[in-house]
């Protein structure tokens, strides 16, 4: 049977579902760039790059491999600028009795897949992706009976189905499942993290960068310099260089933030494992295999290995279990808009000017930043949840709606109402202050609570708490910031408002 294999930007993996049993002699696979997925929101130019020369990059694979590629560029002319009317094209070219696909990370893409058929009046098969520790039936498996998901106890779970991390007797190495305590540490200032290697763009990428300058020139972020990896082997060359020297130290410092120093010592392989480039397993088996050797301690092996098999499959399963009810909740009642200094980084706060700059630059910012920097502050300041996540997704290079929405909806903004996380993670300045130098370069002051030049952050966190307390204050996590709350006179109370106020109104 003459197929045509549909192969997606984030899906650039030798082992996809959709490859397997190919007849080399007869079928084609078809990968196009379209109008429609690098525009639906406004991608960052980095990500936009990095995807198309990781997807030309494969096509090349392929072919050297004997697999005949039918590859449509963006400016190819008779370009339609969608899937559906690329693989109504290709259907025309070559003729095919099926075609197979295997399942997208967006629940958008998949709403549309399940119409192809009928439009194409051929039969569509999509696969499952079978490129996760954890499929989606095993995931509702492990739904079934619970009333509430933990990240932690499925995490555990992961381990043990996966043999990963015991030892002989099966207990978790290193005596404990979590060594979240030791990895939080703030960090010395004479510190001196790691240089990155970086992948200086071949020919097929500079023309990417050409396409992309000239396309997207209105698009935040910067192109240049653009050193990502491009293919499978610059990938595992990036993830090698982590596993041996920053891996040793990724522990300790995983929640720390300093100026100038975007990467510190974290993987900054996600970018390359959400489009297929590196395999989970083998990263965990590579990590696994620097603890046994005794070149990474436990705290630094299990924090990386935690994030994989455990966060990374976790929000995958809870995304398709909830999907698509899960974007429109919005427990908060969060409505405001998105400040223009996500885009501009022109803001007052350091903070925020240091991680959107960053952004900017590398389109890529790590976790933490992510959480307690940009996210804290759409928390505090009750954005909306679909404008955060609209930003989240346009402005990381990892980021696919898969993961970038159960993390941003759920985790950042506890638009769930606690289905993922079991408290918001809202946090003052001080929490900023003791874990990086960013409050060193700021007009704020991290240590006032209110007035004029108290750092903002501390007054929004007791306006968040207020403005939440009947939502939130029943919460046994909360239990001790409300306590605080408590002890605060009425006076102190409406002073904190009124500042938040003259704040938040002052946003645009
Ligand atoms: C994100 C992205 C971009 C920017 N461009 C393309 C593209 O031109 N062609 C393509 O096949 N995929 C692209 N992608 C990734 C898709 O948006 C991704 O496959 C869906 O979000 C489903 O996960
Ligand atoms: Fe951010 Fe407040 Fe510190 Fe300024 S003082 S950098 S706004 S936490």
């Amino acid at each position: 049977m003459t197929t045509l294999r549909l192969v997606l930007g984030d899906q650039l993996s030798l082992d996809l579902s959709s490859l397997r049993d190919m007849d080399r002699a007869r079928d084609t696979v078809l990968m196009c760039e379209v109008a429609d997925e690098t525009t639906y929101v406004p991608h960052h130019k980095k990500k936009i790059a990095f995807i198309l020369a990781a997807m030309r990059h494969f096509a090349q694979e392929l072919r050297a491999g004997d697999v005949a590629v039918d590859y449509i560029s963006l400016d190819d002319p008779g370009n339609s600028g969608s899937f559906a009317g690329e693989l109504a094209r290709a259907v025309q070219r070559h003729r095919p009795e099926r075609i197979v696909v295997t399942e997208p990370g967006e629940w958008r893409v998949r709403a549309d897949m399940e119409g192809w058929s009928a439009a194409l009046g051929i039969p569509v098969e999509i696969r499952d992706d079978t490129r996760f520790f954890c499929s989606r039936a095993r995931f509702a498996r492990w739904t079934e009976g619970r009333r509430s998901l933990r990240m932690e106890f499925f995490y555990r779970e992961m381990r043990r189905e996966h043999g990963t991390l015991l030892d002989a007797e099966g207990e978790p190495a290193g005596g404990a499942w979590n060594f979240d305590r030791d990895n939080r540490k703030p960090l010395p200032a004479a510190a001196q993290p790691p240089e990155r290697v970086a992948f200086p763009p071949d020919a097929t990428t500079r023309a990417v960068l050409d396409l992309v300058a000239a396309r997207f020139a209105t698009h935040f972020g910067d192109l240049l310099p653009f050193g990502f990896a491009v293919t499978r082997a610059d990938a595992e060359r990036a993830c090698a260089h982590f596993m041996r020297v920053c891996l040793p130290h990724f522990g300790d410092h995983q929640d720390a933030m300093k100026t100038g120093a975007p990467f510190l010592w974290h993987a900054v392989i996600s970018p390359y494992l959400n489009v297929g480039l590196l395999d989970p397993r083998t990263v965990v088996r590579a990590a696994e295999a620097e603890y046994a050797a005794g070149r990474a301690p436990i705290n630094a092996v299990e924090g990386f290995v935690r994030q994989i098999l455990g966060w990374r499959e976790f929000v995958r399963g809870i995304y398709w279990h909830r999907m698509p009810g899960y974007a429109s909740t919005n427990a908060l009642g969060a409505t405001r808009s998105l400040p223009g200094f996500y885009w501009t980084g022109d803001t007052r706060m350091n903070c925020l000017a240091q991680v959107v700059g960053e952004t900017r630059a590398n389109a890529y910012a790590h976790h933490i930043q992510r959480l307690m920097v940009t996210g804290n502050f759409a928390l505090l300041a009750g954005i909306a949840p679909a404008e955060v996540e609209a930003w989240y997704l346009a402005v990381y290079a990892d980021a696919f709606d898969w993961v970038e929405l159960p993390n941003t909806h759920g985790m950042v903004l506890f638009a769930d109402g606690g289905y993922l996380a079991s408290k918001p993670y809202a946090a003052s300045g001080k929490y900023i202050d003791r874990m990086s130098d960013y409050c060193d370069g700021c007009a704020y002051d991290p240590a006032r609570s209110d007035g004029e030049s108290a750092c903002p952050l501390n007054y929004l966190y007791w306006n968040f708490l207020m403005e939440n307390e009947s939502r939130l204050a029943g919460n046994p996590r909360m239990a001790m910031p409300y306590r605080t709350l408590a002890g605060f006179a009425s006076e102190r109370r409406a002073r904190l408002r009124a500042d938040a106020t003259r704040f938040l109104e002052a946003l645009s």
